[in-house]
């Protein structure tokens, strides 16, 4: 039995609830995570909010109540789109929110574990508090910085845990092996011409002699590591005592 046929037939799914359905695939539908779904690997699924609007002008939004700029989303038409998304399962139901929980490969690997996401994007100025009380949503963050909508964000998140469904990367390295894996950084990478305009590469990695070149690649890492992430690093030095000790 292939690992898909054992997680009960359904691929992992990524429902998303947008008011820009014409945005996904988007770029998930090429390279790396556009063969994966043409294969099956895993499912998209897009409802389009407006669907959900019930009055004749299809209306989404409406003005913030106190006051203020821009519009919030309504409760009761993200209510109807959420409870759409939920009567199919897979997955928890989660909103794109500089508010929520950082994006982070723990995570990733987390979402990458169960059956799906259902990802809500809000536009304007965001959803109704209530709404997301109701349905006990939870939120997640790619980042300190302000989108416009959720989209991008849910681009990013699926991008993120599509790549380490089993079956999905390939020849590439494994998700066990890569750097991040282990807290680190990347250490750089060449290619031939092993000299191209009079800058040579590190003899090591042309030498055949490959304990020396993973070690040289692990200094690497950590140095870069230590000079640019002083938080990845602190965290690594930790998980390497507790291993230890
Ligand atoms: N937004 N990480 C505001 C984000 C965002 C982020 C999404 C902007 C939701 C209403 N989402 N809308 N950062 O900036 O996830």
């Amino acid at each position: 039995m292939s690992a898909r046929e054992a997680s009960q037939d359904a691929p992992w799914t990524a429902t998303v609830l947008t008011l820009f359905p014409e945005m996904f695939p988007g770029p998930l539908g090429l390279s790396l995570a556009g063969k994966a779904l043409h294969q099956g690997l895993w499912a998209l699924r897009v409802l389009d909010i407006r669907d959900f609007a019930r009055d004749k002008h299809r209306s989404v939004d409406d003005t913030p109540l106190g006051g203020g700029a821009g519009m919030v989303m309504r409760p009761d038409v993200v209510d109807a789109a959420l409870g759409a998304a939920e009567a199919e399962g897979r997955g928890p139901l989660i909103y794109l929110s500089p508010r929520g929980r950082l994006l982070d490969q723990a995570l990733a690997r987390e979402l990458a574990a169960g059956p799906g996401v259902i990802l809500l994007c809000g536009r304007y100025e965001g959803v109704d508090e209530r709404v997301l009380e109701a349905h006990g949503v939870a939120e997640v963050s790619i980042g300190d910085y302000v989108l416009s909508g959720g989209e991008p964000a849910a681009l990013v998140l699926i991008d993120a845990v599509v790549r380490l469904l089993p079956g999905v990367m390939g020849n590439e390295v494994s998700p066990a092996e890569e750097s991040f894996a282990r807290g680190l950084l990347e250490h750089p990478h060449y290619t031939r011409p092993a000299e191209w305009q009079g800058r040579t590469v590190p003899g090591v990695l042309t030498s055949g002699h490959h304990e020396r070149i993973r070690r040289w690649r692990l200094e690497q890492a950590e140095r870069i590591t230590q000079e640019r992430r002083p938080d990845l690093w602190a965290r690594y030095r930790r998980e390497q005592d507790d291993s230890e000790g």
